[in-house]
């Protein structure tokens, strides 16, 4: 029997919006964009439209890639990973913490794979080596009257040099920088889609898993909540839900679902 064609080579809607293409081995649709907008806000509106489970979206460029908290993602064309996957369904409210939990995990894995890069999990969503930010992970949902309907996860992966906006030089890297050349982008999203679909299918590993990656874990951090309020200490457990124990120094520990994170001590 002749091996199932890889991911990339499946037949795709290149830069369509029409129907949702054809699964491929794991049960994935790929939409394919030379530009889009954002990954991310075409397939929350294809979840609203009713758009399966596993539907992706991968562009080479996109016009107004979305961070989190309002926040731009900005690459040259064709110099980054740019992917985003539909998740369903979504019963239980930590989902959304585990979904991008294991598109985090799932991306290193690949880039470990396919780039022979060693990216860490930096809390809550950046995949990072060496403390420099390699890619930016971003979950976003389809919520109707309180209840998630789908998740979106998205994420931006620097592979050549030029993805790193020139006025993020130091603080982010590429998988050129990092490991000498840049992956094939087609080989590193079947090998992350390959990935997703195994942790995926092992929810109770997965928490494990991302503390086993964690760049956070046992740092001392400082956490913006937002609305002024910053605590510091060291960063003691991540919970199941996703969200990050942090101990301060009167020993009081915080559990934070939401921030922003700067690591204080440089890496080992
Ligand atoms: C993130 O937000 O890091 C989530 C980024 C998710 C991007 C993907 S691309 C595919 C999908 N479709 C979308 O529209 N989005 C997703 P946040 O933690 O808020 O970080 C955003 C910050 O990262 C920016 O304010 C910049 O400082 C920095 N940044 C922007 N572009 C970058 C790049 N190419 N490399 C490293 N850092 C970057």
């Amino acid at each position: 029997m002749a091996p199932p064609p890889p991911i990339s080579d499946a037949p795709g809607a290149p830069g369509s919006d029409g129907p949702d293409p054809a699964p491929v081995p794991g049960g994935w649709r790929v939409h394919r964009f030379a530009e889009i907008d954002s990954t991310n806000r075409f397939l929350l509106d294809r979840a609203r439209a009713g758009a399966p489970d596993r539907t992706v979206a991968v562009a080479d460029h996109q016009t107004a890639g979305r961070g989190r908290l309002g926040r731009t993602w900005e690459a040259r064309p064709g110099s980054s990973l740019l992917v985003s996957v539909l998740l369903r369904p979504v019963a239980d409210p930590g989902r959304i913490g585990r979904s991008a939990a294991a598109v985090g995990l799932a991306l290193a894995d690949a880039l470990a794979e396919v780039a022979g890069v060693d990216a860490r999990l930096k809390w809550p969503n950046d995949l990072v080596v060496a403390d420099a930010k390699l890619a930016g992970v971003l979950a976003e949902s389809d919520l109707v009257g309180g209840e998630v309907r789908a998740v979106v996860v998205g994420a931006g992966c620097n592979l050549r040099a030029d993805a790193v906006p020139p006025e993020l030089a130091g603080v982010a890297t590429a998988c050129e920088t990092v490991a000498g050349r840049a992956p094939d982008r087609d080989a590193l999203l079947d090998a992350f889609l390959a990935a997703l679909d195994h942790h995926l299918a092992a929810p109770d590993a997965l928490a494990d898993a991302v503390r086993a990656r964690s760049a956070t874990l046992g740092r001392r951090v400082r956490v913006d909540l937002g609305a002024d309020r910053v605590i510091e200490g060291r960063a003691v457990d991540l919970a199941d839900s996703g969200a990050l124990v942090v101990r301060s120094d009167d020993g009081t520990e915080t559990t934070v679902a939401v921030g922003d994170v700067v690591h204080l001590r440089p890496v080992d």
